[in-house]
Formats: structure tokens, sequence, C-alpha cells
């Protein structure tokens, strides 16, 4: 009987290892996932950048996005494109020696405006609704930037070269969207296996 009790409690344990490492430090990183990467091409070189590539949804509750900020720069909007998972709450810094703004004409964002504040301040905004929020400044009229509201966190920016790669997803078969200020990529149906990486081009245009 003893015997029995202990292999049990054994077995209980070792699925709760198991199950604790598939859940990962913070819920977001996955043991057992896989690796998504590529490339995207677009007409006009300059906008390979600051492209974002994410998966449309993937199963859970996940956390907003820690320590998500905007920094007023320089007369810009740093970094350009930040995309964060719903209802985080973006930080907005200013570091220039002149007054900074920031709204946003969009109703995801729900037309929010933070009113006028020098350097040393900072307003946050949270933003809950999904899709792209246009951020501008009613001070600078030429500032100009974008907070992208997703689902999860498994998501990434392309850099300069139009790379991206977004590590630890969960084993699963996916919808892959990008998201770009000016042009549009069909959706790429994924399948991400454990320890492989799964490579997925877009092509964007008008
Ligand atoms: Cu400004």
């Amino acid at each position: 009987m003893l015997k029995i009790r202990k292999i049990v409690c054994t077995t209980f344990m070792t699925l709760l290892s198991v199950s604790l490492t598939l859940a990962g430090i913070n819920g977001v990183s996955y043991a057992d996932g896989g690796t998504v990467t590529g490339a995207v091409t677009v007409p006009l070189p300059k906008f390979k950048k600051d492209c974002v590539v994410y998966i449309e949804n993937v199963p859970g509750n996940w956390p907003p996005t820690a320590g998500a900020q905007i920094n007023q720069k320089g007369l810009i909007f740093i970094p350009h494109v930040l995309p964060v998972v719903a209802n985080t709450a973006v930080e907005f810094l200013n570091h220039d020696n002149v007054l900074h703004n920031v709204f946003s004409p969009d109703k995801i964002a729900e037309k929010f405006n933070l009113g006028t504040w020098p350097p040393g301040e900072v307003k946050t905004y949270t933003f809950q609704q999904l899709g792209a929020a246009t951020l501008l400044c009613n001070v600078h009229a030429e500032m100009e930037g974008y907070v992208v509201v997703l689902q999860n966190p498994f998501f990434a920016v392309t850099d300069e070269n139009g790379s991206y790669t977004i590590k630890d997803v969960p084993t699963g078969s996916y919808n892959l969207l990008v998201w770009n200020k000016k042009y549009k990529g069909k959706p790429k149906q994924i399948v991400v296996n454990t320890g492989q990486s799964f490579q997925a081009d877009f092509e964007l245009k008008k």
C-alpha cells in the first residue's frame, strides 16, 4: 500500500514538474517551443524596417507587455513602431527640451489625448483593443509613431534588412500575419514544431 502511495506521489511530482517546465518562467517562454523566422520584401526598401510579424491567435491569457515605453527624443517617437500585448500600459517619455504631446486619431485607442508636457514627466495610456494605433504630436506635425496591439507576445519587428525571428513559440498551427504602415501582406499558415525553425517570408504590396 505504501509502495503504491509512493508511486502515485512520484508520478504526481513528475507531472507537476513537466507542467511547470511547459508553462515557463513568466508563462511566455516554452521549453518545447519552436522558432518562426523569415524576411519581408517591399516595393520601397526603406519600408522593410519596422514591420510587425505576429501570430494572430495563441490560446491562453497573455499578460501585458512589461516595460513598454515610447520616448520622444530629437522630435522622433522612439521606437517608431511598438508592438504590445492587449492591456499594456505604455509610458510616454519626453527627452527633448521642448513641450511634446501624444494623441491618437484612432478608435482602437479611443482617440486618446495625453495633453502637453515638459521633459522629465511621464504620461501613460493603456491599449485595450487589438489593432494599430497611430501616434501623433500636436506640437510637431512631422512626428508619427505606431503602437500595434496584439493578442499574444509571439511577435517580432523587422530590422533594416526586413528580417525577423520569433522565438519560443508554443507548438501548433497558426495564422502568421504582417503589419506595415504603408503596405499589406497575405497571411500565412504556419506549423510550429518543438525545437524546429519554420521559415515564412512575406511579399508586401500596396
Ligand atoms: Cu512633439
